[in-house]
């Protein structure tokens, strides 16, 4: 099966990736979905909506400061740095993540697509005011506040009921409807539109290879499905490849 995946690697002209928080799982940090996941614990109504943050700004941010806290302290995984030097090869031309941990990027990914956001970035919630910043470290108080207005900050990712960045979407889109495989990593898929973006490739004849340690909405529609954890995964393929460890 690895030896598949780089083959269709090796074949494709304009190779993909799209992750979910299944990639992250080995780095510490957990899923939303599942058995341990995530939504097990906490409350996505409370937590990953606005109207949750403006009902209680403390409680959303102390829990974005908890996760930002464990996030400080992961290290990207084998996936993460397989994946990079996927790219770096010229293998893989785009990844497009559903994660706002940044762990692409620490394992030297460029360019990434960040779907959902990234957890160290703040925008300022005030009327008419655009302040945003990137934080080095999770906020000492909370909720934190705007050094320009006073008013509240948010965290600058997507929560449930609000649209995908317009620039990042855009991007998305278009890298799939040029993509002639994607390779869909970690990610239950039945969060939308961001879940769209591995049918669009495969709508245009594209290859569709999944990693993923249970079945999903895609396995049935896959070329190839590798049962197994991200990290363990691709780290075969990069011993394959001769880029890894
Ligand atoms: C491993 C592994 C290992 C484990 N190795 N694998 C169409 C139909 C139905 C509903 C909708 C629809 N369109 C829109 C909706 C509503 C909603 C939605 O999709 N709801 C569904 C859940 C029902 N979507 C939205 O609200 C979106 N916005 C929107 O549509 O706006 C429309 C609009 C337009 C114009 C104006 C206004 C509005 C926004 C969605 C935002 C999602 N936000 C979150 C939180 C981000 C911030 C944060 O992290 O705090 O994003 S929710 C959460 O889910 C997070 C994730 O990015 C996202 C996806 O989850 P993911 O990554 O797939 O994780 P899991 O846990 O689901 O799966 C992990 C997988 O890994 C599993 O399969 C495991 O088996 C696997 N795994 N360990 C490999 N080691």
């Amino acid at each position: 099966m690895i030896e598949r995946l780089a083959r269709f690697l090796e074949d494709a002209e304009h190779a993909i990736v799209f992750t979910g928080a299944g990639v992250s799982a080995e780095s510490g940090i957990p899923t939303f979905r599942g058995r341990g996941g995530l939504w097990e614990r906490f409350d996505p109504q409370k937590l990953a909506t606005p109207e949750g943050f403006w009902e209680d700004p403390m409680e959303v941010w102390s829990w974005y400061k908890l996760r930002m806290e464990l996030i400080a302290r992961a290290r990207p995984n084998p996936a993460h740095v397989v994946i990079a030097r996927l790219q770096e090869r010229g293998l893989v031309k785009t990844i497009i993540t559903q994660n706002i941990d940044g762990l692409h990027q620490r394992a030297g990914a460029r360019d990434v697509v960040e779907l959902h956001g990234n957890i160290w970035r703040v925008r300022c919630t005030g009327p008419g005011c655009r302040h945003r910043e990137t934080l080095a470290e999770p906020p000492e108080e909370i909720p934190p506040r705007c050094p320009a207005c006073g008013s509240l900050l948010r965290p600058d990712v997507v929560w449930f009921g609000e649209p995908l960045p317009f620039r990042e979407w855009s991007r998305a889109v278009e890298e799939a409807e040029r993509a002639d495989l994607v390779l869909v990593v970690g990610t239950s898929g039945v969060v939308m539109p961001a879940g769209m973006i591995p049918y669009i490739v495969k709508r245009n004849g594209g290859v569709l290879v999944e990693i993923n340690v249970e079945e999903t909405g895609y396995t049935q529609m896959a070329d190839l499905h590798i049962r197994g954890k991200a990290g363990e995964v691709l780290a075969q393929l990069g011993g394959l490849l001769g880029i890894y460890p």
